[in-house]
């Protein structure tokens, strides 16, 4: 039985949901305009304005808002709403530069944690379910939205946060979660633990995950169910547009319907900045369309991605995005080859390694070299010199068929890669620091 949160918004009409999406919009660019500076002069120095904006048909006229923005206007410039309204700020783990920090009133926290209880209900969750949150509280978005939504819903919510894994294991098992929210990269370390404390799915009572913040791949879904006997939905979200929840997986796993009642999607060529036909893959934006504080027009996420509006055997009506390919500035340049993370990864697991992997780029010589530590399990590891070299010379051939250069592969000893319990950095790009 397929169950919705909200279902008028979920099910809507195509017809319907454009109508609503153009009010929205309408009324956002207006107060926009007249309220927030910087808008107003980007708009002004597109020719735009607001009487230029009457349906979501007209959206492509508006001009792009980048990180770059974000920081221009930090911390306040783009403020749409007084200080006295706002409730709530979060920020995002910005690898360089200023912190972008966003601004919440107590509309945005409700339309924020509705989206996250439509992403619960869609995972199965009810108020019969118990609710673990392992994403970190504070500034991120993950613990805060996950927590909100699960209140929502009416579970019984463990706002356990990240890190102290035996200890969140404990609790699973006394307090019989149902439902686990955390990063993939820290579910896969649960999972290991739990394997590690000589445990199995049949000593928890686990059923769903909800795991995002970060790309993963359908192999590593597959390990982190197997490892934690559940069904694994995957969750989208950035803090500039609100948090998770900005598009949530359904029973069918085949991508994530975005609530598009709030947060209109494009996709756009990263190079020119023209908006592609549905299908292409491209740069995400999103234009928040009902969100007072910090209202993001246009905004350019730097993920890649396609949308589709193909029929969704759950039932809604809402537009799927499929999972982030990675991110235009995650892409590497090794050798004149563009390289994404996600590739290297999808090899690994489906030679049989698991996803604890470091990828070390750096430059010698004047030639880029890829190196890849991979870790090996227990039963894989091997003390014979050979045996190891022999691995490591078939697993880097399969990498070059993926990518077309060759790496250096290192297999490293079980459990001295570490292990991730929030967003897991598995790149280190050093290049970067000789420019
Ligand atoms: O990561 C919000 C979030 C928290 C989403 C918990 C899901 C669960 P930021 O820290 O601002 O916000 O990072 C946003 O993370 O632009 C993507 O590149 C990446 N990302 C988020 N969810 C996914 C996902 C939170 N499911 C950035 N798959 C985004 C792939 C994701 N990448």
């Amino acid at each position: 039985m397929a169950h919705y949160w909200h279902e008028d918004i979920e099910c809507m009409s195509r017809e319907d949901m454009r109508k609503l999406q153009s009010e929205r919009l309408v009324a956002q660019v207006k107060h926009v305009y007249e309220h927030v500076p910087y808008y107003r002069a980007k708009m002004d120095e597109k020719g735009v304005t607001p009487d230029d904006i009457q349906s979501v048909d007209d959206l492509h006229k508006l001009p792009f808002l980048s990180k770059a923005d974000l920081r221009e206007a930090y911390p306040y410039g783009l403020l749409a709403k007084p200080l006295s309204e706002c409730v709530r700020i979060h920020s995002t783990s910005g690898t360089t530069g200023k912190r972008v920090v966003a601004f919440y009133t107590q509309h945005d926290v409700d339309l924020w944690e509705d989206c996250c209880a439509r992403a619960i209900t869609a995972a199965g969750g009810t108020d019969e379910d118990v609710l673990q949150v392992a994403y970190g509280y504070g500034l991120f978005t993950g613990g805060a939205g996950l927590h909100g939504g699960s209140h929502k819903v009416g579970c019984l919510t463990l706002p356990m946060s990240s890190g102290n894994t035996e200890r969140q294991i404990q609790f699973m098992r006394d307090l019989g979660s149902t439902i686990l929210c955390c990063t993939p990269s820290y579910a896969a370390y649960i999972g290991e633990t739990l394997h590690d404390m000589g445990l199995t799915p049949d000593d928890i009572k686990l059923k769903a995950g909800i795991f995002g913040a970060e790309p993963w791949t359908e192999e590593m879904r597959r390990t982190i169910e197997q490892s934690l006997g559940i069904k694994a939905y995957d969750i989208f979200g950035l803090t500039e547009i609100s948090g998770p929840g900005v598009a949530f997986e359904c029973s069918e796993q085949s991508g994530m319907h975005i609530n598009e009642d709030h947060f209109i999607p494009e996709i756009i060529d990263p190079e020119t900045g023209e908006v592609l036909p549905e299908g292409e893959i491209g740069e995400l934006v999103f234009t928040a369309i009902d969100k007072e504080a910090f209202p993001m027009l246009r905004y350019r996420t730097r993920d890649l991605c396609k949308l589709t509006r193909e029929k969704c055997g759950c039932g809604r009506t809402l537009i799927k995005m499929c999972k982030p390919m990675g991110r235009s500035d995650d892409m590497m340049i090794i050798r004149g080859v563009n390289v994404f993370p996600s590739q290297i990864e999808t090899v690994l697991i489906e030679q049989g390694y698991t996803p604890n992997y470091l990828i070390e780029v750096d430059r010698k010589n004047n030639t880029d070299t890829l190196d890849i530590s991979v870790e090996l399990t227990a039963e894989q590891f091997s003390d014979k010199m050979k045996d190891v070299q022999d691995r490591e010379r078939s697993l880097a051939a399969a990498i070059k068929t993926m990518l077309g250069i060759s790496p250096k592969v290192h297999l490293v000893s079980p459990k001295t890669i570490t292990r991730s319990e929030g967003k897991a950095v598995r790149v280190i790009d050093r290049r970067k620091l000789h420019d």
